[in-house]
């Protein structure tokens, strides 16, 4: 690659300018952000599984009603992303694919299960809300299509986290069983959430160039921290507990934890957790039957669809 082309691309994200889609770029950092991208796609499509199982039992129309809508927003998300990869050239038929075949990955969490309601509200706060703390910092990054999607998915994001604080507060403060299936169902995802950010700073692979290229705007440990800060003061404010008997913070003002178990991360982002099989054949199945959809779409003259005159 032109060293001074690599030169004067480096210089201008030092400058803080966003690159665009047509602009030069290497091709390590066009496979980085496409990577990126589109893990991030995946996984908002396939985070809509876990709580979309609860939208036909939701206690109430209320709550119904905000849960469809939010995981609604969430399918949106995926749109945006996949569009914004898109501007990079890989198209939206082979990210499925590779979604679907399983060689792309997606957020390790939704690959556990939601078997009480309660689960599915801890998600709607707390995946929600570290979600938030990673794309806003990621949102003033240097890949405009990224930036400007991230930008928007985060408004939308603020409203689930609301939502989700609510309906956890409302379970956190009920009868004695709502309050154990809060608690149960808080200590079940605790373990997924503090892996949620990616590995330790000091075996992630990509957190270097993606540092470097202002992909990434804050480390997975810088992230993972924040999020600490932010909401386990939170969750115990409303009277609830988590099961780590390491975590606190210390007298630097970092929080300390048990190291989470990279072991089963590992396994469960290279598709042998809990439910990966359940996840990836509903979106296979989607796939099968949207197919005649796509099809007519594409070319009404050789399917359904007659074309008008
Ligand atoms: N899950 O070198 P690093 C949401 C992989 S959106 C699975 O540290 P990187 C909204 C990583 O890909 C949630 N895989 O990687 C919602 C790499 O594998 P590869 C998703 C993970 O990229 C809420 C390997 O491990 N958010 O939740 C994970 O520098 C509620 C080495 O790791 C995004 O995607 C993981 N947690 O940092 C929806 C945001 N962590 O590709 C529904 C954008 C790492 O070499 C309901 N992405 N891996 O085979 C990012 O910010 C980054 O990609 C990280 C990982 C921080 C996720």
């Amino acid at each position: 690659e032109d060293p001074m082309k690599l030169a004067e691309f480096e210089a201008r994200i030092q400058r803080g300018e966003k690159i665009e889609p047509d602009d030069w770029m290497p091709e390590l950092y066009r496979k980085q952000v496409i990577r990126m991208i589109e893990q991030h796609a995946h996984s908002e499509i396939i985070g809509a599984l876990p709580e979309g199982t609860w939208i036909t039992r939701a206690p109430g129309f209320r709550r119904k009603m905000a849960l469809l809508a939010k995981v609604q927003d969430e399918v949106g998300h995926a749109q945006l992303l996949y569009s914004a990869a898109e501007t990079l050239g890989k198209t939206r038929e082979q990210m499925m694919l590779d979604l679907i075949s399983g060689k792309s990955k997606y957020s390790n969490v939704f690959n556990y299960p939601t078997p009480t309601w309660a689960d599915s509200t801890v998600i709607s706060w707390l995946i929600d809300a570290g979600a938030i703390v990673n794309q806003m910092a990621n949102a003033r990054g240097s890949y405009g299509p990224y930036c400007r999607a991230l930008e928007r998915i985060c408004a939308e994001e603020s409203f689930h986290l609301k939502y989700g604080h609510d309906a956890v507060v409302y379970l956190a403060t009920g009868s004695h069983k709502q309050r154990q299936m809060i608690q149960e169902a808080l200590n079940r995802w605790w373990p997924p959430i503090m892996t949620f950010f990616g590995p330790a700073d000091k075996i992630s692979a990509h957190t270097e160039i993606l540092m470097r290229w202002k992909v990434k705007m804050a480390t997975n440990d810088e992230c993972r921290q924040q999020f600490l800060d932010m909401y386990v003061p939170k969750v115990w404010e409303i009277g609830l507990t988590l099961p780590d008997p390491n975590l606190r913070k210390n007298e630097e003002g970092v929080w300390e934890y048990t190291e989470p178990d990279w072991e089963e991360f590992k396994q469960v982002i290279n598709g042998n957790g809990p439910c990966n099989k359940e996840r990836l054949a509903v979106r296979r199945q989607a796939e099968e039957k949207g197919a005649w959809v796509r099809r007519a779409l594409l070319k009404p003259e050789t399917t359904y669809v007659k074309p008008l005159a």
